[in-house]
């Protein structure tokens, strides 16, 4: 698609490529050096989300982009930039692509160097600081260059799924380039020799193979693979399994999904399962510590095949310039023979169903179980870190974005804030956030917007007086906290509901109300301090006998 730029300013431009890149929120907070631009975006289709604070509207961006695609947030100058470092390094870290925009001094203001507000070393302190956590980076001071700039730093974003930084001096917002400019959405391509080599290799080892598996990563959900990959495990019928980061990406209801393969922290079946296969076919699969649990996974390299955005190996053999998506596709197109390998049961399956004991102090294992029997397409599942991202593994998601959690960098405080975000990319749908207490006390606050958006939103805080998960690898008093009466914060923030619950009765009925009341509610979960989930009690046996 190309546009007449001649008339656009330098600001109506990015507001033009982020409406072509699907963004029609942005998360933020205006200060006087991005209030320009403020203006003009509340003064364009694109809505604005104020946040209680800017590392919350980066998690409200990233999660908004994990759904949406992507996502945007706009800052002021370092005070609300440099706010902003943790949330974005982690949608680095776990690709999400958002678009970092920050307001700067005027280009004008800056001859000899005059100590103006928020500035910390130079003019450049936060542009080398974003430069770290980022892809890619713009500097908006050349009128000749901005609009090139603005699309190389949004193709790098859409291309690597991976957060990208602009700065944009406030005397530039309104400069009209008046240059002719074409836009040009970049198209990628495989090497057709290459694709087809690997594909051949691949068809070969899994026409060998015995007991083949797919283990499913992040990047099918980043890419929007997932149609195509349970296409390609249907049609080869091969199993399927996830990762943390990846999970959700196959609706774990599929008859051919085994489970999650996360090392000591998952079931022992299904480990063995995935670690018994002659040919493990990854798929945009990440291998952090966490998604093989803490380290514990044994997958030998001999027998796997690993295609990701970033590297297609096959064994030892290492491909190049081959798209995931390409792969996927002409695998499914070659359709090799493979062995049928009998799928492993859900260990989940041949469980008992949940029955209610309404006298009996709640647990986090009984919460998840009971949890589980709720979840429709409907709801998104956002999880916090803690023991609340060990035990929501154990959910059962239904479709395909219904779980988000901060899985390998691992950020306290990400879910309330993503869960904004989530909420405004999908207005339709409930959100679930499932958060310690620890972590709440971080960003919990952020539910007074959501409040203020009478989002449909369900905040259930595990209420175990502190630093749980720490609790088992050091104990000490520094992972105690204040205790806070959580289920009276709606009355503070303004509205929604508060509920404060020990047993599994409580639970229930607070549960049920907050489900079918479309407004926001906090459900406070009094849980013993020595309380954990299975996941968590797996990884803590198996790590204590290796250590
Ligand atoms: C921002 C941040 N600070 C510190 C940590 C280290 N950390 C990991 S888990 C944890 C305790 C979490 O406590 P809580 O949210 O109450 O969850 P619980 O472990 O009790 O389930 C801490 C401090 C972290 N992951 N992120
Ligand atoms: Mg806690």
């Amino acid at each position: 698609m190309s546009i007449a730029a001649q008339d656009l300013s330098i600001g109506e431009y990015l507001i033009r490529r982020l409406q072509d890149y699907g963004v029609a929120d942005v998360f933020g907070i205006p200060g006087d050096y991005v209030l320009g631009f403020y203006y003009m975006l509340e003064h364009s289709p694109i809505r604005v989300i104020g946040c209680c604070k800017e590392d919350h509207a980066g998690f409200a961006a990233d999660a908004y982009a994990r759904v949406n695609g992507m996502g945007a947030v706009c800052v002021t100058y370092c005070v609300g930039g440099l706010s902003l470092t943790n949330s974005v390094a982690g949608a680095y870290a776990e690709k999400s692509p958002v678009v970092v925009i920050s307001g700067a001094p005027g280009l004008s203001e800056r001859p000899n160097n005059p100590l103006l507000h928020h500035k910390v070393r130079d003019f450049r302190t936060q542009f080398e600081v974003f430069e770290k956590i980022c892809v890619a980076c713009a500097e908006l001071n050349d009128s000749h260059t901005a609009f090139r700039e603005i699309d190389r730093v949004f193709d790098a974003a859409f291309r690597y799924k991976r957060p990208v930084y602009i700065e944009l001096p406030r005397d530039m917002v309104k400069v009209v380039p008046g240059i002719p400019h074409a836009f040009h959405k970049t198209e990628l391509s495989s090497n057709r020799d290459a694709l087809a080599e690997a594909v051949a290799e691949t068809s070969r080892l899994l026409s060998e193979a015995q007991k083949p598996i797919i283990i499913a990563g992040v990047e099918i959900h980043r890419f929007g693979l997932q149609d195509q990959l349970v296409a390609l495990a249907e049609s080869l019928q091969i199993p399927v399994a996830a990762t943390i980061l990846g999970k959700s990406v196959v609706a774990e209801k599929h008859p051919l999904y085994v489970g999650l393969y996360e090392g000591a922290m998952g079931l022992d079946e299904v480990t063995a399962y995935v670690e018994e296969s002659d040919c493990v076919l990854l798929l945009g699969a990440f291998m952090t510590d966490i998604n093989l649990g803490i380290n514990t996974a044994n997958l030998d390299p001999s027998r796997c095949i690993y295609v990701t955005s970033e590297q297609l190996r096959i064994r030892h053999h290492h491909y190049h310039d081959v798209i995931l998506g390409d792969f996927v596709h002409e695998l499914t197109a070659a359709k090799p023979k493979v062995t049928k390998r009998p799928v492993l049961k859900h260990p989940k399956q041949s469980g008992a169903p949940f029955q209610l004991k309404p006298d009996a102090p709640m647990t986090i294992s009984r919460l998840v179980a009971r949890l589980d029997q709720e979840l429709d397409d409907n709801t998104i599942v956002i999880s916090d870190v803690g023991d609340a991202l060990f035990a929501t593994t154990e959910l059962t998601t239904h479709g395909r974005t219904e779980y988000i959690g901060p899985a390998y960098y691992t950020s306290m405080g990400f879910a309330v804030p993503a869960a904004l975000g989530a909420s405004v990319a999908r207005p339709n749908m409930r959100t679930v956030a499932v958060v310690g207490d620890g972590a709440f006390q971080m960003t919990g606050n952020e539910l007074s917007t959501l409040i203020r958006r009478k989002a449909h939103h369900i905040c259930i805080v595990l209420d175990n007086k502190g630093y749980g998960t720490e609790r088992f690898l050091h104990p000490g008093d520094f992972n105690e906290i204040n205790p806070w009466r959580y289920s009276r914060l709606p009355d503070v923030y303004g509205g929604g509901k508060g509920y404060e619950v020990r047993t599994e009765g409580e639970f229930d009925l607070a549960l049920m109300r907050a489900w079918n009341e479309k407004n926001v509610s906090l459900i406070q979960v009094h849980l013993s301090v020595t309380d954990k989930s299975q996941a968590l009690g797996r990884l803590a046996e198996r790590l204590s006998k290796k250590v």
